[in-house]
């Protein structure tokens, strides 16, 4: 199309804005600004008039949910900023730095809100900033949503499967324990099972130990009242006796379970470059799922070197923060499910680019779930598994009682699978009230459990 007639169709829908729409001489500002107007056409302007915080632990575990309100009366929306070491600084992130910047924002311009508020700062990204703006994000595509009296998931192009296939977590002190947990897990449905099992004197991720719930997320109480170092550590961890336990569990697994089952594993970036690749290569013949988080991602070139020598596929990616990170990772075809937390890459802005990215190079979604992303999250998570053609599996955090009250909606979960509640938007709430009957555990602002795993020499190790 000619750029007058460009020009002429713009003027036409922008009448209102008088003769000197568009003329050479309108500054950027005033261009944005008389095209505002037509971006809401048909629905009132909405903007944001307060964001908040609401920290709560119902599960005993430290969760960051943010608040975006707007001018409409009783229509707000909930993103989660959950990062349970650093709760406080990602409130202040939120309450005093994106709360002032984006007051008066258009609530409609997401994409905007993003990369505005990422170039609030000159240094960008990372824990804690990208926390605060994942959790606003959220809440504008969940406001976006009830204003369009839609799911998020239509807004991400719609519906591809009818629910997200989920992996139960199961661990034990001994092969029969996961054995019996996996049983269970397949009997209300669960066709993917994630196995940690305990090695004993150690202090193993996932299955007891330094951080005892199943799900190694770090609310298990800890107490702090002595001092705790290098001649005295809280757990003790060596990946030798572990590696050489792995395998046995998978083949003990493999023929008490059959090969119908898929298995999974998280090795919690705790094994060097050789003992990893001597793991994948010896778990191969086992056909996991996935094996998740060989090597921390510092060590991202280790990936190369591993994929060359097995075709165990990998997961990776919960610790990941931005694109430079990532990328290479996927369009290297270096792992095949990525595994990044929504409320910590930024939110679902971030995350549908990555999903999009991910598959044109055979890489599928499997976005971190654990206890510490709050139901919110998870919602936001579905909404994009849904609509994701390269869905891989969904990490299946089991809602208590006490949270499904404090969070009216949480996605439901049946026969392995987790379901959208069909209500508009992310279709999950928060009560308020009962939210402040569960605050954060006392004592200590995060578990000191993080920080303390040690080697037997007393060096400090990633938990
Ligand atoms: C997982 C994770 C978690 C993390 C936790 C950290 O795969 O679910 O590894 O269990 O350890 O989210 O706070
Ligand atoms: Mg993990």
């Amino acid at each position: 199309m000619e750029r007058r007639e460009v020009l002429r169709r713009l003027s036409v829908g922008g009448a209102a804005a008088g003769a000197s729409l568009f003329s050479p001489q309108s500054s950027a500002a005033e261009l944005w600004a008389q095209g505002a107007p037509r971006s809401t056409r048909g629905l009132p302007a909405l903007k944001i008039t307060d964001i908040k915080t609401i920290l709560t632990a119902p599960n005993g575990i430290r969760l960051v949910i943010v608040k975006v309100m707007t001018n409409e009366p009783g229509l707000y929306g909930l993103g989660c900023a959950t990062f349970t070491q650093r709760a406080y600084v990602v409130q202040t992130a939120v309450e005093q730095y994106l709360k002032p910047f984006l007051i008066g924002r258009n609530t409609d311009e997401i994409e905007d809100v993003w990369q505005s508020s990422y170039m609030s700062s000159y240094w960008r990204n990372g824990p804690v900033l990208f926390n605060a703006m994942s959790g606003v994000d959220m809440a504008l595509w969940d406001i976006k949503g009830k204003r369009a009296n839609m799911p998020v998931y239509q807004l991400l192009g719609g519906k591809c499967r009818f629910g997200a296939d989920l992996y139960a977590h199961t661990s034990g002190r001994d092969f029969q324990e996961v054995e019996d947990k996996a049983r269970q897990a397949m009997e209300k449905g669960y066709r993917h099972v994630r196995v940690q099992v305990a090695v004993p004197g150690l202090a193993t991720y996932g299955a007891g130990g330094a951080r005892s719930n199943a799900a190694g997320t770090g609310s298990a109480a800890v107490d702090n009242s002595e001092a705790i170092g290098p001649t005295n550590p809280k757990a003790i961890w060596e990946p030798a006796a572990y590696t050489r336990m792995l395998p046995k569990l998978f083949e003990h697994l493999r023929t008490k379970l059959g090969d119908e089952v898929e298995l999974l594993h998280d090795i919690h970036e705790r094994v060097s470059l050789p003992q990893g690749v001597a793991l994948c290569k010896e778990l191969e013949r086992y056909r996991p799922y996935f094996i998740e988080d060989p090597f921390p991602p510092e060590d991202n070139d280790h990936f190369r070197i591993l994929r060359q020598q097995c075709s165990t596929p990998l997961a990776m990616g919960e610790l990941f923060n931005t694109q430079h990170e990532y990328v290479p990772l996927i369009s290297n075809r270096l792992i095949d499910y990525i595994r990044i937390h929504i409320s910590q890459i930024g939110g679902l802005t971030s995350a549908r680019k990555v999903a999009a990215l991910s598959e044109f190079f055979g890489v599928k979604t499997a976005w971190h779930g654990p206890g510490d992303q709050s139901p919110v999250g998870h919602a936001a998570a579905l909404a994009l598994e849904l609509a994701s053609y390269n869905f891989g599996i969904h990490e299946g955090a089991l809602f208590p009682p006490e949270t499904r009250e404090v969070f009216p909606g949480c996605p439901e979960t049946k026969n392995g699978y987790m379901y959208a509640n069909e209500a508009p938007g992310l279709g999950i709430d928060v009560d308020e009230k009962l939210a402040a009957k569960f605050p954060f555990p006392s004592g200590t602002t995060f578990d000191h459990s993080w920080g303390t795993t040690r080697r037997r020499d007393g060096t400090v190790i990633r938990p």
